[in-house]
């Protein structure tokens, strides 16, 4: 498939710049391997043993079973939780680093950090069933950490962070569909062990496998978050930008890149601390430092802090190609490999900080949480050097901006809604939806992927989607496509929302004080914090009396890619969520699998896959499995 055009004009920019620059990009390597593998697209290559590689006959004219007797429905099966395993591992990962950090915050160590938000370490200790009453902090945070580090290995009682913050009713069908997990950690090693060669081979067995290790990846998630919040802060709003207008000439510009919160968030306290901003004055950097996000370590700090994004996961080598950047820094996850490369063309230090996502080529300083702010002290004097040498040579800067609000947590919006409602927040959502005013509501989530016109499948459904009135969440880089494109801005309200949905919006935003609606997409965090959207579903089922798959609620992934994403979709479809996703998965080579995935999960969980490349077509079915849901609930 041949990459389509970017919808964004700043990107479209910097594209002509990395041609005349000769710099090549990932639009440029995604061409040169093209064709790709059909079998691969299909998922029936596999490559789990050394007799192998083998590959399945899509036409039936060659080989239906691999080397040791595998079929294609086994293959893709195993394939396919594979992924989700690494997405899990991924999102859990990050999870458990905060949760050592948090440890050692407890122990009196790790002396830059410390907790932030003591009622919500109250809540989660209250949830797990900790008690906080006559305990200082420490002691409860110790407790936390130590609950959250239990929830890896392998237990006799449920991961928590899944039993605890779902309805009873998801509890129940996970306990009926032996899929609860019981440990993060031990149900990924499970999907390794029963993917290898000779153990399972039933493609249904397989996919529930699959399933369990989602609603791990689920429970790792709402770990992050919660420690995220706990450490660092609950996020609210703030006003902010996006986009590459958000580099500034004479400013020493320091890129933010990956996922975890750890060193960012103390990269921006640093780079307030007078000394340092004195420092980057001294070395002529009259505008001062200027920091930007980008991916979810860009959400993290923008939720929190309102540092504004620069762009997404595809385009992370585009704002190096300004020559403006002087350090990009990264920690881990959708960080290129090809980051070095671009940034040597430019002499921008690439940063590499964590022991296990090192990049040949780059410059590694490795992160400690004991010395936290001495290494944002010398990562930022790295730029401040940086930014000296570059001084006064020509920098292509596109100056488009776009205004964002963002930062709204969970907490956050229960709290906007109590303005209309002290008393019982939820009741004027739940009064407009069953008026209409908003038909239903949609969380977009997942990444940007070459192989789609950048930001065009976001953009286009969330824009149908919202002059019908439903509201739209997002996370991760769909946030990010919103935001570089204008639909997180409330002027984005009144240009795009349907009346209902315009009428809800304005009322909260004045009820709050802020002279106008909000945005018509409300930015809820990063990939790990789409935990936050689920709390508020389980809420909702529960103030209603129902469970999530009956909720007008669907998930869209329009233009995702990783691991990451596959484990985010598997487990939103097992909450009961219709899931849409913008590109056909690596299953098609499975009847069986596909079928299970789109139509028999139906009758398991609630969920489904809707899979709608045409950006049009697939508001059509999200705007419909919205309204199958509003008339099952006679609304
Ligand atoms: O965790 S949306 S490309 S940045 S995986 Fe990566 Fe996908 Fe972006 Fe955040 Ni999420």
């Amino acid at each position: 498939m041949k990459s389509q055009e970017p919808l964004d004009s700043s990107v479209k920019e910097m594209l002509d710049v990395a041609k005349t620059s000769n710099v090549s990009t990932v639009w440029d390597r995604y061409q040169s391997q093209l064709p790709q593998c059909g079998f691969g697209e299909s998922g029936i290559c596999c490559r789990n043993c050394l007799q192998g590689p083998c590959r399945i006959s899509p036409f039936g004219d060659g080989p239906d079973v691999g080397v040791c007797g595998a079929s294609a429905d086994t293959i893709v099966a195993r394939n396919l939780i594979r992924g989700i395993a690494g997405g899990a591992a991924s999102h859990s990962g990050h999870g458990k680093h905060l949760a050592h950090v948090l440890k050692k915050v407890a122990k009196g160590e790790a002396l830059a950090y410390g907790v932030k938000e003591a009622a919500k370490l109250n809540a989660v200790a209250a949830r797990l069933g900790i008690p906080t009453e006559n305990r200082s902090t420490k002691e409860i945070a110790g407790d936390v950490a130590q609950a959250a580090l239990d929830e890896f290995s392998e237990r006799e009682t449920p991961n928590a962070w899944a039993a605890t913050t779902l309805t009873a009713g998801r509890v129940a069908k996970l306990n009926e569909l032996k899929v609860m997990p019981y440990g993060i950690d031990s149900i990924i090693a499970e999907i390794m062990h029963r993917t290898t060669l000779g153990v399972d081979a039933d493609p249904v067995n397989l996919l529930l496998g699959g399933i369990k290790g989602a609603i791990a990846d689920f429970a790792g998630c709402h770990l992050g978050t919660d420690l995220a919040d706990i450490l660092f802060g609950i996020p609210a709003p703030s006003v902010s930008e996006a986009n590459m207008g958000v580099i500034k000439e004479k400013a020493v510009n320091i890129a933010l890149h990956g996922h975890n919160p750890l060193l960012s968030d103390m990269i921006v306290a640093t780079s307030r601390e007078p000394e340092i901003l004195a420092e980057a004055k001294a070395a002529g950097a009259e505008q001062g430092i200027q920091l930007m996000g980008i991916c979810c370590t860009g959400n993290e700090v923008l939720m929190r802090h309102g540092v504004p994004t620069v762009t997404t996961a595809v385009s992370q080598e585009l704002p190096i190609l300004t020559g403006a950047i002087d350090a990009m820094i990264v920690d881990y996850q959708c960080v290129y490999p090809s980051l070095p490369t671009v940034a040597a063309c430019f002499g921008t230090p690439l940063i590499t900080t964590m022991d296990i996502a090192k990049i040949p080529g780059a410059t590694h300083i490795e992160f400690d949480e004991d010395h936290a702010s001495e290494k944002a002290r010398e990562i930022i004097r790295i730029a401040i050097t940086a930014f000296k040498r570059r001084c006064n040579k020509p920098v292509h800067i596109p100056p488009k901006t776009s205004k964002v609000v963002a930062g709204f947590s969970t907490e956050t919006i229960v709290g906007a809604l109590a303005k209309l409602n002290a008393d019982d927040p939820l009741q004027p959502l739940v009064d407009n939806i069953v008026n209409g005013n908003i038909q239903g509501v949609v969380l977009f989530a997942g990444c940007s992927n070459i192989k789609v016109g950048h930001d065009q499948n976001f953009v286009a459904i969330a824009k149908e989607l919202i002059a019908r009135n439903i509201l739209v969440l997002a996370t991760g880089c769909g946030a990010g496509a919103f935001a570089r494109n204008g639909l997180l801005d409330p002027q984005a309200t009144l240009d795009y929302a349907g009346d209902g949905l315009k009428a809800v919006l304005t009322a909260i935003g004045e009820a709050n004080g802020l002279n106008g609606p909000l945005p018509p997409i409300l930015h809820m965090g990063s990939c790990v914090d789409n935990s936050r959207p689920v709390d508020i579903a389980v809420a909702l089922a529960n103030k209603l009396k129902v469970d999530i798959p009956q909720l007008p609620v669907v998930a869209s992934a329009p233009e995702y890619k990783t691991e990451k994403a596959l484990a985010i979709g598997t487990w939103a479809a097992t909450l009961g969520l219709p899931t849409h996703l913008g590109l056909v998965p690596p299953v098609v080579g499975s009847k069986l699998v596909t079928r299970i995935l789109t139509q028999d999960i139906k009758e398991l969980t609630g969920g489904y896959f809707i899979v709608e490349p045409d950006p049009i077509l697939a508001a059509e079915k999200i705007f419909n499995a919205i309204q199958e849901r509003r008339q099952n609930l006679n609304i």
